[in-house]
Protein backbone atom coordinates (compact mmCIF):
# COMPACT_ATOMS: atom_id res chain seq x y z
CA UNK A 1 0.00 0.00 0.00
CA UNK A 2 1.49 3.40 -1.25
CA UNK A 3 2.04 5.50 1.60
CA UNK A 4 -0.31 7.90 3.19
CA UNK A 5 0.52 11.60 5.09
CA UNK A 6 -0.73 13.28 8.40
CA UNK A 7 -1.57 16.74 7.24
CA UNK A 8 -2.43 19.90 9.18
CA UNK A 9 -3.87 23.16 7.46
CA UNK A 10 -2.73 26.53 9.87
CA UNK A 11 -5.60 28.84 8.85
CA UNK A 12 -8.33 26.13 8.04
CA UNK A 13 -11.08 28.41 8.58
CA UNK A 14 -10.07 31.33 6.48
CA UNK A 15 -10.90 31.74 2.26
CA UNK A 16 -7.26 30.27 1.60
CA UNK A 17 -7.42 27.55 4.09
CA UNK A 18 -11.39 26.53 3.06
CA UNK A 19 -9.97 25.99 -0.67
CA UNK A 20 -6.51 24.30 0.42
CA UNK A 21 -9.17 21.67 2.40
CA UNK A 22 -10.83 21.73 -0.88
CA UNK A 23 -8.41 20.90 -2.77
CA UNK A 24 -6.35 18.40 -1.13
CA UNK A 25 -10.38 16.43 -1.12
CA UNK A 26 -10.54 17.04 -4.78
CA UNK A 27 -7.44 16.15 -5.52
CA UNK A 28 -7.76 12.97 -3.56
CA UNK A 29 -4.58 13.91 -1.95
CA UNK A 30 -2.84 10.80 0.24
CA UNK A 31 -4.15 11.72 3.50
CA UNK A 32 -3.72 9.48 6.56
CA UNK A 33 -4.45 12.27 9.35
CA UNK A 34 -5.73 15.53 9.07
CA UNK A 35 -5.80 18.34 11.40
CA UNK A 36 -7.21 22.06 11.46
CA UNK A 37 -5.23 24.67 13.48
CA UNK A 38 -6.92 28.05 13.45
CA UNK A 39 -7.14 31.16 15.83
CA UNK A 40 -8.41 31.42 19.66
CA UNK A 41 -11.85 32.56 18.33
CA UNK A 42 -12.59 29.12 16.25
CA UNK A 43 -11.49 26.52 18.95
CA UNK A 44 -14.17 23.29 18.74
CA UNK A 45 -15.52 24.49 15.96
CA UNK A 46 -16.79 21.93 13.88
CA UNK A 47 -15.43 21.64 9.89
CA UNK A 48 -15.35 18.52 8.38
CA UNK A 49 -12.98 16.32 5.77
CA UNK A 50 -14.23 13.30 3.04
CA UNK A 51 -17.30 13.65 5.03
CA UNK A 52 -15.96 13.19 8.41
CA UNK A 53 -16.11 15.44 11.44
CA UNK A 54 -12.92 17.47 12.01
CA UNK A 55 -12.42 20.01 15.34
CA UNK A 56 -10.02 23.14 14.82
CA UNK A 57 -7.45 23.56 17.43
CA UNK A 58 -6.29 26.06 18.27
CA UNK A 59 -2.39 27.04 16.95
CA UNK A 60 0.43 26.64 19.44
CA UNK A 61 3.95 25.96 19.07
CA UNK A 62 3.15 22.00 20.35
CA UNK A 63 0.24 21.93 17.59
CA UNK A 64 2.56 19.57 15.02
CA UNK A 65 3.71 16.36 16.69
CA UNK A 66 3.79 13.73 13.98
CA UNK A 67 2.88 15.85 11.12
CA UNK A 68 4.14 15.37 7.58
CA UNK A 69 3.04 18.11 5.43
CA UNK A 70 1.82 21.40 7.72
CA UNK A 71 0.29 23.91 4.77
CA UNK A 72 0.00 27.45 6.34
CA UNK A 73 -2.33 30.22 5.58
CA UNK A 74 -2.24 32.06 8.90
CA UNK A 75 -0.84 35.45 7.99
CA UNK A 76 2.92 36.11 7.71
CA UNK A 77 3.14 36.59 11.58
CA UNK A 78 1.78 33.42 12.42
CA UNK A 79 3.91 31.47 9.35
CA UNK A 80 7.02 33.20 11.13
CA UNK A 81 6.65 32.12 14.85
CA UNK A 82 4.82 29.19 14.09
CA UNK A 83 6.30 27.57 11.07
CA UNK A 84 10.00 26.69 12.30
CA UNK A 85 8.23 24.70 15.48
CA UNK A 86 6.35 22.86 12.55
CA UNK A 87 9.88 21.88 11.18
CA UNK A 88 11.60 20.86 13.73
CA UNK A 89 8.33 18.80 14.56
CA UNK A 90 9.38 17.11 11.27
CA UNK A 91 7.16 18.48 8.98
CA UNK A 92 7.28 20.17 5.69
CA UNK A 93 6.12 23.01 5.74
CA UNK A 94 4.33 24.85 2.80
CA UNK A 95 4.21 28.70 3.24
CA UNK A 96 1.18 30.93 1.47
CA UNK A 97 2.60 33.88 3.28
CA UNK A 98 5.03 36.76 2.25
CA UNK A 99 6.83 36.01 5.51
CA UNK A 100 9.91 33.26 3.86
CA UNK A 101 9.54 33.56 0.17
CA UNK A 102 12.96 35.95 -0.42
CA UNK A 103 14.46 33.98 2.05
CA UNK A 104 17.60 32.43 0.29
CA UNK A 105 17.63 29.17 2.25
CA UNK A 106 13.91 28.94 1.51
CA UNK A 107 12.76 27.34 -2.13
CA UNK A 108 9.51 29.36 -3.81
CA UNK A 109 8.22 26.87 -6.03
CA UNK A 110 5.89 26.86 -8.97
CA UNK A 111 5.80 23.16 -10.08
CA UNK A 112 4.96 23.89 -13.42
CA UNK A 113 7.76 25.94 -13.42
CA UNK A 114 10.59 25.33 -10.89
CA UNK A 115 9.61 21.70 -9.69
CA UNK A 116 13.42 21.04 -9.01
CA UNK A 117 13.94 23.83 -6.29
CA UNK A 118 11.57 21.98 -3.79
CA UNK A 119 15.09 20.26 -2.83
CA UNK A 120 15.93 22.65 -0.73
CA UNK A 121 12.97 22.37 1.82
CA UNK A 122 15.84 19.77 3.77
CA UNK A 123 17.97 23.79 4.14
CA UNK A 124 14.59 24.68 6.50
CA UNK A 125 11.93 22.45 5.99
CA UNK A 126 9.75 25.30 5.02
CA UNK A 127 9.21 25.55 1.55
CA UNK A 128 7.30 28.80 0.16
CA UNK A 129 4.03 29.76 -2.22
CA UNK A 130 4.70 32.60 -3.96
CA UNK A 131 2.08 35.84 -4.32
CA UNK A 132 -0.89 34.89 -6.49
CA UNK A 133 -0.18 37.47 -8.93
CA UNK A 134 3.38 36.14 -9.25
CA UNK A 135 2.14 32.48 -9.99
CA UNK A 136 -0.08 32.77 -12.76
CA UNK A 137 2.61 35.53 -14.37
CA UNK A 138 5.21 32.60 -14.07
CA UNK A 139 3.05 29.89 -15.67
CA UNK A 140 2.23 31.78 -18.49
CA UNK A 141 6.16 33.60 -19.11
CA UNK A 142 7.98 30.08 -18.42
CA UNK A 143 7.31 28.64 -21.80
CA UNK A 144 8.64 32.03 -23.27
CA UNK A 145 11.51 32.83 -21.18
CA UNK A 146 13.19 29.59 -22.52
CA UNK A 147 12.51 30.15 -26.07
CA UNK A 148 13.57 33.89 -26.12
CA UNK A 149 14.77 35.26 -22.82
CA UNK A 150 12.91 37.62 -20.96
CA UNK A 151 14.60 40.75 -20.15
CA UNK A 152 11.83 43.05 -19.37
CA UNK A 153 7.93 42.66 -17.88
CA UNK A 154 5.59 45.75 -17.44
CA UNK A 155 2.43 44.17 -15.65
CA UNK A 156 -0.50 45.80 -15.23
CA UNK A 157 -2.92 43.63 -12.49
CA UNK A 158 -6.54 43.71 -12.24
CA UNK A 159 -6.97 41.96 -9.15
CA UNK A 160 -10.09 40.40 -7.39
CA UNK A 161 -11.35 41.10 -3.58
CA UNK A 162 -11.19 37.90 -3.15
CA UNK A 163 -7.11 38.27 -2.71
CA UNK A 164 -8.03 40.41 0.51
CA UNK A 165 -10.16 37.67 2.13
CA UNK A 166 -13.95 36.72 3.01
CA UNK A 167 -14.21 40.44 4.11
CA UNK A 168 -13.77 41.89 1.39
CA UNK A 169 -15.88 39.42 -0.43
CA UNK A 170 -19.02 40.81 2.13
CA UNK A 171 -18.10 44.07 1.34
CA UNK A 172 -18.15 44.31 -2.29
CA UNK A 173 -21.47 42.69 -1.84
CA UNK A 174 -23.00 44.75 0.82
CA UNK A 175 -21.93 47.98 -1.77
CA UNK A 176 -23.94 46.78 -4.55
CA UNK A 177 -26.98 45.94 -2.38
CA UNK A 178 -27.37 49.19 -1.33
CA UNK A 179 -26.84 50.49 -4.76
CA UNK A 180 -28.78 48.34 -5.89
CA UNK A 181 -32.01 48.75 -3.07
CA UNK A 182 -32.08 52.53 -4.61
CA UNK A 183 -29.66 54.23 -2.74
CA UNK A 184 -27.49 55.01 -5.79
CA UNK A 185 -30.34 55.86 -7.71
CA UNK A 186 -30.07 58.76 -10.45
CA UNK A 187 -26.54 59.30 -8.88
CA UNK A 188 -24.33 57.21 -10.94
CA UNK A 189 -21.98 54.56 -9.44
CA UNK A 190 -21.19 57.06 -6.32
CA UNK A 191 -24.86 56.89 -5.21
CA UNK A 192 -24.06 56.17 -1.79
CA UNK A 193 -20.57 58.00 -1.08
CA UNK A 194 -20.06 58.91 2.29
CA UNK A 195 -22.64 56.35 3.17
CA UNK A 196 -21.08 53.36 3.37
CA UNK A 197 -18.92 52.32 6.20
CA UNK A 198 -15.47 51.02 4.15
CA UNK A 199 -13.42 48.92 6.19
CA UNK A 200 -11.56 46.18 3.71
CA UNK A 201 -10.22 49.13 1.67
CA UNK A 202 -9.68 53.06 1.90
CA UNK A 203 -12.55 53.69 -0.47
CA UNK A 204 -15.24 51.64 -2.20
CA UNK A 205 -14.93 49.07 -3.96
CA UNK A 206 -18.23 48.80 -6.08
CA UNK A 207 -17.74 50.10 -9.42
CA UNK A 208 -14.04 51.60 -8.53
CA UNK A 209 -10.68 50.87 -9.42
CA UNK A 210 -7.93 51.10 -6.85
CA UNK A 211 -4.05 51.49 -7.96
CA UNK A 212 -3.32 50.06 -4.36
CA UNK A 213 -2.77 46.80 -3.00
CA UNK A 214 -0.74 45.90 0.06
CA UNK A 215 1.24 48.85 1.78
CA UNK A 216 3.37 51.95 -0.28
CA UNK A 217 6.75 51.63 0.34
CA UNK A 218 9.51 54.09 -0.42
CA UNK A 219 10.46 53.82 -4.04
CA UNK A 220 6.03 54.95 -4.80
CA UNK A 221 5.73 51.07 -5.56
CA UNK A 222 3.52 49.10 -3.41
CA UNK A 223 4.50 45.77 -1.00
CA UNK A 224 2.15 43.87 -4.00
CA UNK A 225 3.99 45.19 -6.55
CA UNK A 226 7.81 44.44 -5.28
CA UNK A 227 6.50 40.75 -4.50
CA UNK A 228 6.15 40.38 -8.19
CA UNK A 229 9.44 41.90 -9.07
CA UNK A 230 11.33 39.94 -6.34
CA UNK A 231 9.64 37.08 -6.45
CA UNK A 232 9.94 36.83 -10.48
CA UNK A 233 13.80 36.95 -9.92
CA UNK A 234 13.84 34.14 -8.03
CA UNK A 235 11.42 32.02 -9.61
CA UNK A 236 13.27 32.43 -13.06
CA UNK A 237 16.71 32.62 -11.45
CA UNK A 238 17.56 35.34 -12.96
CA UNK A 239 18.43 38.46 -11.24
CA UNK A 240 19.02 40.76 -14.40
CA UNK A 241 14.95 40.40 -15.61
CA UNK A 242 13.68 43.72 -15.21
CA UNK A 243 10.25 43.87 -13.84
CA UNK A 244 8.02 46.81 -13.49
CA UNK A 245 4.61 46.33 -12.26
CA UNK A 246 0.86 48.37 -11.48
CA UNK A 247 -1.51 46.40 -8.74
CA UNK A 248 -5.06 47.42 -9.32
CA UNK A 249 -7.94 46.30 -7.28
CA UNK A 250 -11.28 45.61 -8.75
CA UNK A 251 -14.62 44.81 -8.26
CA UNK A 252 -14.54 41.09 -9.20
CA UNK A 253 -14.80 38.74 -6.78
CA UNK A 254 -12.76 35.98 -7.88
CA UNK A 255 -9.86 35.60 -10.64
CA UNK A 256 -7.42 37.79 -11.54
CA UNK A 257 -6.39 39.28 -14.82
CA UNK A 258 -2.92 40.64 -15.65
CA UNK A 259 -1.82 43.07 -18.93
CA UNK A 260 1.98 41.80 -19.63
CA UNK A 261 4.11 43.49 -21.90
CA UNK A 262 7.10 41.57 -22.57
CA UNK A 263 10.95 42.50 -23.97
CA UNK A 264 12.96 39.79 -25.32
CA UNK A 265 16.34 39.02 -26.29
CA UNK A 266 15.63 37.16 -29.06
CA UNK A 267 12.29 37.43 -31.32
CA UNK A 268 9.52 35.46 -30.34
CA UNK A 269 6.33 36.02 -32.84
CA UNK A 270 2.35 35.82 -31.77
CA UNK A 271 2.38 32.66 -33.52
CA UNK A 272 5.62 31.12 -32.12
CA UNK A 273 4.13 32.26 -28.60
CA UNK A 274 0.56 30.35 -29.05
CA UNK A 275 2.39 27.43 -30.38
CA UNK A 276 4.82 27.26 -26.81
CA UNK A 277 1.91 27.96 -24.57
CA UNK A 278 -0.52 25.50 -26.10
CA UNK A 279 1.82 22.76 -24.84
CA UNK A 280 2.74 24.53 -21.77
CA UNK A 281 1.73 22.54 -18.52
CA UNK A 282 -0.99 24.67 -16.69
CA UNK A 283 -1.80 26.89 -19.45
CA UNK A 284 -4.79 27.58 -21.79
CA UNK A 285 -4.61 29.65 -24.67
CA UNK A 286 -7.75 31.09 -24.85
CA UNK A 287 -7.10 33.15 -28.11
CA UNK A 288 -9.42 33.64 -31.07
CA UNK A 289 -10.60 37.63 -31.63
CA UNK A 290 -12.11 37.05 -34.40
CA UNK A 291 -14.48 35.43 -32.23
CA UNK A 292 -14.43 37.73 -29.21
CA UNK A 293 -12.81 34.93 -27.19
CA UNK A 294 -10.38 35.64 -24.96
CA UNK A 295 -9.92 35.14 -21.05
CA UNK A 296 -11.87 36.77 -18.85
CA UNK A 297 -12.47 36.19 -14.84
CA UNK A 298 -15.87 34.99 -14.78
CA UNK A 299 -14.60 32.00 -16.64
CA UNK A 300 -10.93 31.35 -14.73
CA UNK A 301 -12.98 30.99 -11.35
CA UNK A 302 -13.00 27.82 -10.12
CA UNK A 303 -10.34 26.12 -12.54
CA UNK A 304 -6.84 25.49 -11.86
CA UNK A 305 -5.38 26.74 -15.55
CA UNK A 306 -3.64 29.92 -16.04
CA UNK A 307 -5.77 31.11 -19.26
CA UNK A 308 -3.71 33.36 -21.71
CA UNK A 309 -4.76 35.30 -24.73
CA UNK A 310 -4.97 38.88 -26.59
CA UNK A 311 -1.02 37.23 -27.81
CA UNK A 312 -0.05 39.94 -30.08
CA UNK A 313 3.68 41.82 -31.09
CA UNK A 314 4.03 44.65 -29.32
CA UNK A 315 4.09 47.62 -32.73
CA UNK A 316 6.01 49.48 -30.12
CA UNK A 317 9.35 47.66 -29.44
CA UNK A 318 11.46 44.99 -31.29
CA UNK A 319 11.08 41.91 -30.13
CA UNK A 320 8.16 42.74 -27.51
CA UNK A 321 5.01 40.66 -27.09
CA UNK A 322 1.96 41.46 -25.35
CA UNK A 323 -0.20 39.21 -23.22
CA UNK A 324 -3.24 38.76 -21.41
CA UNK A 325 -3.40 36.46 -18.50
CA UNK A 326 -5.84 35.00 -16.10
CA UNK A 327 -6.73 32.20 -13.15
CA UNK A 328 -8.59 31.55 -10.33
CA UNK A 329 -6.26 33.66 -7.38
CA UNK A 330 -7.67 31.71 -4.75
CA UNK A 331 -6.81 28.53 -6.54
CA UNK A 332 -4.03 28.34 -8.58
CA UNK A 333 -2.81 31.34 -7.05
CA UNK A 334 -3.03 30.00 -3.65
CA UNK A 335 -4.30 26.93 -2.44
CA UNK A 336 -3.86 24.66 -5.71
CA UNK A 337 -0.35 25.78 -5.76
CA UNK A 338 0.52 24.82 -2.06
CA UNK A 339 -1.46 21.13 -2.94
CA UNK A 340 0.71 20.49 -6.36
CA UNK A 341 3.72 21.65 -4.45
CA UNK A 342 2.35 18.64 -1.35
CA UNK A 343 2.19 16.56 -4.34
CA UNK A 344 5.70 16.98 -5.31
CA UNK A 345 6.66 15.90 -2.14
CA UNK A 346 4.49 13.36 -1.70
CA UNK A 347 5.99 11.70 -5.03
CA UNK A 348 10.13 12.91 -4.68
CA UNK A 349 11.22 13.37 -1.26
CA UNK A 350 8.69 12.45 1.32
P1 LIG B 1 -8.72 34.99 6.14
O1 LIG B 1 -9.90 34.52 5.37
O2 LIG B 1 -8.81 36.23 6.94
O3 LIG B 1 -8.25 33.77 7.12
C1 LIG B 1 -7.22 33.90 8.06
C2 LIG B 1 -6.97 32.58 8.74
O4 LIG B 1 -5.87 32.73 9.67
C3 LIG B 1 -8.16 32.09 9.57
O5 LIG B 1 -8.19 30.68 9.58
C4 LIG B 1 -7.81 32.61 10.96
O6 LIG B 1 -8.41 31.87 12.00
C5 LIG B 1 -6.31 32.36 10.97
N1 LIG B 1 -5.67 33.18 12.01
C6 LIG B 1 -5.71 34.52 12.13
N2 LIG B 1 -5.05 34.89 13.25
C7 LIG B 1 -4.60 33.76 13.82
C8 LIG B 1 -3.87 33.47 15.01
N3 LIG B 1 -3.46 34.45 15.85
N4 LIG B 1 -3.57 32.18 15.30
C9 LIG B 1 -4.00 31.19 14.48
N5 LIG B 1 -4.70 31.40 13.34
C10 LIG B 1 -4.99 32.67 13.03
O7 LIG B 1 -7.47 35.20 5.19
P2 LIG B 1 -7.11 34.43 3.83
O8 LIG B 1 -7.63 35.23 2.70
O9 LIG B 1 -7.45 32.99 3.96
O10 LIG B 1 -5.52 34.62 3.83
C11 LIG B 1 -4.71 34.04 4.82
C12 LIG B 1 -3.25 34.28 4.50
O11 LIG B 1 -2.91 33.56 3.31
C13 LIG B 1 -2.90 35.74 4.19
O12 LIG B 1 -2.62 36.46 5.36
C14 LIG B 1 -1.71 35.59 3.30
O13 LIG B 1 -0.53 35.50 4.07
C15 LIG B 1 -1.97 34.29 2.58
N6 LIG B 1 -2.50 34.54 1.23
C16 LIG B 1 -1.69 34.27 0.20
C17 LIG B 1 -2.12 34.51 -1.07
C18 LIG B 1 -1.19 34.29 -2.20
O14 LIG B 1 -1.08 35.18 -2.99
N7 LIG B 1 -0.53 33.15 -2.29
C19 LIG B 1 -3.40 34.99 -1.33
C20 LIG B 1 -4.23 35.24 -0.26
C21 LIG B 1 -3.77 35.01 1.02
P3 LIG B 1 -9.79 32.39 12.68
O15 LIG B 1 -10.88 32.04 11.72
O16 LIG B 1 -9.85 31.61 13.94
O17 LIG B 1 -9.65 33.87 12.90
O1 LIG C 1 -4.36 41.01 -2.51
C1 LIG C 1 -4.27 39.98 -3.18
O2 LIG C 1 -4.91 39.82 -4.22
C2 LIG C 1 -3.32 38.92 -2.77
C3 LIG C 1 -2.98 39.05 -1.33
C4 LIG C 1 -2.02 38.36 -0.78
C5 LIG C 1 -1.65 38.56 0.61
C6 LIG C 1 -2.57 39.10 1.51
C7 LIG C 1 -2.20 39.35 2.82
C8 LIG C 1 -0.91 39.09 3.24
C9 LIG C 1 -0.35 38.25 1.04
C10 LIG C 1 0.60 37.58 0.11
O3 LIG C 1 0.39 36.40 -0.15
O4 LIG C 1 1.55 38.19 -0.38
C11 LIG C 1 0.02 38.54 2.36
C12 LIG C 1 1.39 38.30 2.84
O5 LIG C 1 2.24 39.20 2.72
O6 LIG C 1 1.62 37.21 3.37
Amino acid sequence: MSRRFNVAVAGATGAVGQMMIKVLEERDFPVNEIRYLASERSEGKELSFRGQKVIVRKLGHDSFDGVDVALFSAGGGRSLEFAPSAAEAGAVVIDNSSAWRMDPDVPLVVPEVNPHAVAGYTNRGIIANPNCSTIQMMVALKPLHDYAKIQRIVVSTYQAVSGTGQKAIDELEAEVKQWASGAGEGKGAKGYAGEFDYSAYPYQIAFNCLPHIDVFTENGYTKEEMKMVNETRKILEDDTIMVSATTVRVPVFYSHSESVNLKFADPVSADKARELLSSAPGVKVVDDVSKNIYPMPLDAEGQDLTFVGRIREDISQENGLDLWVVADNIRKGAATNAVQIAELMAEKYL
